[in-house]
């Protein structure tokens, strides 16, 4: 078993997922035949006609992601409908085909140009079900197609930071299944886009199984191997993980609509996401050791609308406020200990805002605690805490206490750190906080502990 742990705690992300990982909060967009038909799913028999945005403007999309704090984008080049949002050469059902900028638009360009020029990233979604295509079905002919449209969107737009894919598969026109060749479409990307994260269906990043924002009170990054149920509660406990033969790292993203439906419709105007629900879900999900992908679908003008481009606004402020003052600076860290009392695993390192150094107690000590002097009594309402996740997940239980007439006091508790945890509690007013590792495997590390004072309402 301890062996196991071990192993557990040394499994280490690639490079593509720590890049992944880093970009937090990312933007979903899903456009298409579906935003003029008022549809979820299409038929594949629209008609291309119905494709024609009269202000689509990217940039007014990027800013508004931007406003929010995100740092990604992924479009739906192609939704189950088949429709193309680039003039694809292996099809006619396309942009090409719409009376849209006279049949020489490019969404996928235009987002590509607006995503490079503002600094955010550009991931993009192609179904591998596709109502419309007629080989689809005829499983070696459709697998050559899509490669042949992976291959476009992979040399075509610059950089990509991701390829998701969902795993719909339906019936083709003639009666057959499609067996899907995810192995030459995996083999494809890592060819051309060795830095792109294969999402979902696929090796990188697992889908946090459901599509209400919600992550799990312990996500872990390390399960045991690809082929779990991506709706099972625990993915990665010590009882979970016992007797696994193989231990991936395979961290999860929470895909989530700021509207019910994944495409515009004018009738959810009014339903927008609130702000408290927002930052409730950005909480769980990139505070609980997730990447937040929510969507926001651009409207029949091709813009994001004016009720969405507001919230993303205000859920930005909000958080930019938030983590303003951070009463950490300047203050002395100490430790139960720190291993082989090397200043390279010092704790003066979580304060240094570089994920790459951390604080950690010697190899085999799973109970440890990291203590701050703030210099005098300060008053905070949020924490940030995070593992050096290049070298592996491993707090399994912690407590966020504070000295308080003659005893420690604890303010919070939670269960895995990873890549970030976020708490939040009722302002507390102290001098001396510790973070206190109950328990964790193989020995805690701890890359950042921020603790943040509420300036404003
Ligand atoms: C699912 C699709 O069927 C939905 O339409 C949406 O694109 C969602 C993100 O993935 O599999």
């Amino acid at each position: 078993m301890d062996d196991l742990i071990r192993r557990a705690a040394e499994v280490t992300p690639s490079g593509r997922q720590i890049a992944w990982q880093e970009l937090e909060f990312t933007a979903f967009v899903h456009f298409g035949v579906n935003t003029f038909t008022d549809r979820e799913w299409g038929e594949g028999t629209e008609d291309p006609a119905v494709f024609n945005p009269t202000e689509l403007d990217a940039r007014q999309w990027v800013s508004a992601f931007k406003d929010a704090g995100m740092k990604g984008v992924i479009l739906t080049a192609k939704h189950h409908d088949g429709f193309c949002l680039w003039p694809s050469r292996f099809t006619e059902h396309s942009v090409k085909s719409s009376p849209w900028r006279a049949g020489k638009g490019d969404v996928v360009r235009e987002l590509a140009e607006a995503c490079h020029d503002a600094g955010l990233k550009l991931g993009l979604y192609l179904s591998p079900w596709d109502r419309h295509e007629p080989t689809y079905g005829d499983s070696p002919a459709y697998n050559e197609h899509f490669r042949n449209q992976l291959r476009e969107l992979l040399t075509g737009y610059g950089k990509l930071y991701c390829l998701w894919f969902d795993g719909a598969c339906g019936e083709g026109p003639n009666g057959k299944r499609q067996e899907y060749d995810w192995e030459s479409y995996y083999e494809l990307i890592r060819e051309l886009q060795p830095q792109a994260c294969i999402s979902i269906c696929g090796p990188d990043v697992r889908w946090c199984g459901n599509e209400a924002g919600h992550c799990r009170e312990s996500e872990w990054s390390v399960v045991p191997g690809r082929q779990i149920n991506a709706q099972d509660q625990d993915l990665g406990s010590r009882e979970r993980i016992a007797g696994a033969a193989e231990l991936v790292w395979y961290p999860s993203e929470v895909d989530v609509s700021i509207r019910p439906g994944w495409f515009y419709h004018a009738s959810e105007d009014g339903q927008v996401k609130t702000l408290e629900h927002l930052l409730d879900i950005y909480y769980g999900a990139v505070g609980g050791n997730a990447v937040l992908l929510l969507n926001v679908p651009p409207d029949r003008r091709g813009l994001v609308h004016e009720v969405d481009t507001a919230r993303l606004k205000e859920l930005g402020d909000t958080l930019r406020r938030t983590w303003a003052h951070d009463v950490t600076k300047g203050a002395k860290a100490t430790a139960s200990e720190v291993r082989d009392k090397s200043d390279r695993f010092a704790p003066h390192n979580v304060l240094d805002g570089n994920p790459r150094t951390y604080w950690s107690p010697n190899e085999g000590v799973e109970q440890a605690w990291l203590g701050l002097d703030l210099g005098r009594p300060r008053t905070f309402d949020r924490a940030c805490l995070q593992e050096c996740i290049r070298v592996g997940q491993r707090v399994e239980r912690f407590t966020l206490e504070v000295w308080s007439e003659g005893r420690w006091t604890e303010v919070a508790r939670a269960t895995t750190i990873g890549y970030k945890r976020l708490l939040r509690f009722p302002p507390v007013t102290a001098q001396s906080v510790r973070v206190n590792i109950l328990g964790s495997r193989w020995c805690p590390t701890l890359a950042k502990v921020g603790l943040y004072e509420r300036r404003w309402a």
